[in-house]
């Protein structure tokens, strides 16, 4: 008979499989110099795995991680790890393969701001949070995708003006903990992005100052003055928790966790060395401190997540499930490489120390990794959001610059006929999750009467339809789309 899984938590940490990696100091004794908001898949197999890491390698043990979630959606997360003394396990699945488990200690609390707002204000506020970072997706910035600008008409942000201590959103959090420091005479602490934005850092001090300003002059002027916001680029893909994950610990490894974190062996994050006070020696366990992160993150995010787009968008439509069953289709990769090359390497700037060459190969092994099952469902949600981040200022460069833009055209048309249908080509309904769902698929849903109908979504499209060059391209590849929705063929027309 199989003995039963042990149930993980402080007690179970020295009864684990010998080869289950464990953290190896005294969690009584670790503090919590880091408030993150958003624990979600993606901070615990990054921040977390790297802060844990630390502790391990140095003993320093100042560090502890005290997660935030600002939701009702958050509730389920928070019970499940607090039942688990906030442990959970890191499954790092390498292509051959070789599956390692790693125990990660380093979050040790999670407080509900929509139960206790209080205290996470105050925990934010006290003397021993040195940083607050964020993992809070690319649309919990709250800013117009067009202006740039901090959108004051967002329902929440009006909620939060009203009732500062009961806020909904992480602005008022910020705001009203550093407004509690700056009274008790306490330095700021740093506000770390950890979100795939470009001049993440940058984004959210000036959406902080904007709100901030709206409330108390004097406190913003203090923020832009005393604050650090570092600017960074995160990288290791993480696709979502599934109830497999969960089985696979608990008959092959013997480990009752509720929810533990899928991730690929590759990792990387590259951080502005600008802190307002302490920081963890992250570059001891593999991180870079730069002077400047912005030609790291216009790599990544214009590849990588772009090329996420590419695959996710195209890869639905054509009824593919996974990131790797994309890539492993020939066309696909080869589309994907056609527009690494022709769309977005010419306007990459050089990176010091880095060959594009080897990267892109790199990003094509990653995407094809057999064991990292990454839902396009997942790689699709938040699309409005994703696409103004990480495809379309890449369109405006290149239209700036006399640049290809097809690869990129057909991307959109494809997210036009996908957010229209709803359907794959063979006819299976897509799982869509976007805030801006409704909006979109009305604007696409008139495709067949004004082809341009999706484009009138200023805040998505404003710069881009300014470029007569784009309107035509699009308007040609959505109606030749709609005549013929087979989105292989239609790559192949851009490659031949
Ligand atoms: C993905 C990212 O959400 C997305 O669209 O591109 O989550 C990606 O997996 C990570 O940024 C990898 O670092």
């Amino acid at each position: 008979m199989q003995t039963p899984a042990i149930k993980l938590n402080n007690s179970a940490l020295n009864q684990l499989p010998a080869t289950v990696l464990v953290p190896n100091y005294d969690r009584s004794k670790v503090t919590q110099g880091i408030v993150h908001v958003g624990v979600g898949g993606f901070h615990r197999s990054h921040e977390a795995y790297y802060t844990d890491a630390y502790m391990s390698e140095t003993g320093d043990l100042s560090w502890g991680i005290c997660g935030v979630g600002l939701r009702e959606a958050d509730r389920k997360m928070q019970t499940l790890l607090a039942a688990q003394d906030y442990l959970y396990t890191l499954i790092v699945r390498h292509p051959d393969g070789n599956i390692e488990n790693r125990v990660i200690g380093s979050l040790s609390d999670f407080l509900l701001g929509c139960d206790d707002p209080t205290a996470v204000i105050n925990k934010m506020a006290s003397s021993e949070t040195k940083i607050v970072s964020l993992t809070i997706t690319e649309g919990g910035y709250n800013f117009n995708p067009a202006s740039g600008e901090f959108d004051f008409t967002n329902p929440d942000v009006i909620h939060d003006l009203a009732n500062p201590q009961s806020p909904r959103l992480v602005f008022g959090y910020l705001l009203a903990a550093l407004q509690l420091r700056r009274k008790n005479g306490l330095a700021p602490f740093t506000i770390q992005s950890c979100d795939n934005v470009q001049h993440n850092g940058d984004v959210a001090k000036k959406m902080l100052i904007a709100y901030a300003s709206k409330v108390d002059g004097e406190l913003a002027q203090w923020i832009e003055s005393e604050v650090a916001f570092p600017n960074a680029m995160v990288d290791r893909i993480t696709p979502a928790t599934t109830a497999a994950d969960i089985a696979y610990l608990q008959k092959n490894i013997g480990i009752n966790d509720q929810w533990p974190v899928t991730c690929e062996p590759f990792h990387q994050w590259i951080i502005e060395d600008k802190f307002t006070l302490a920081r963890p020696q992250w570059e001891q366990v593999g991180a870079q401190f730069v002077d400047d992160v912005t030609p790291y993150e216009n790599m990544k995010i214009r590849l990588l997540n772009a090329g996420h787009s590419v695959l996710g968008i195209l890869g639905s439509l054509h009824g593919f499930a996974t990131i790797d069953e994309s890539v492993q289709d020939p066309l696909f990769a080869k589309f994907l490489r056609h527009f690494m090359d022709t769309e977005v390497t010419p306007i990459l700037p050089a990176v010091a120390g880095i060959n594009l060459d080897e990267y892109k190969d790199t990003l094509l092994a990653r995407f094809a990794n057999p064991n990292i099952k990454d839902g396009l469902a997942r790689i699709c949600s938040e699309n409005a959001a994703k696409l103004s981040t990480f495809l379309l200022p890449t369109m405006v460069d290149n239209l700036s610059n006399k640049g290809q833009i097809q690869c990129a055209t057909l991307v959109l048309a494809a997210w036009c006929y996908y957010s229209d249908k709803q359907v794959d080509q063979q006819g299976k309904a897509l799982n869509i999750t976007d805030a801006m769902a409704v909006e979109v698929h009305k604007a696409a849903s008139q495709t067949n009467q004004r082809s341009l109908a999706l484009l009138e979504i200023s805040s998505i499209f404003a710069s881009l339809t300014c470029h007569k060059e784009f309107v035509t391209a699009y308007k040609k590849q959505v109606m030749a789309l709609y005549a013929k929705p087979d989105v292989k063929q239609h790559m192949q027309s851009i490659l031949s």
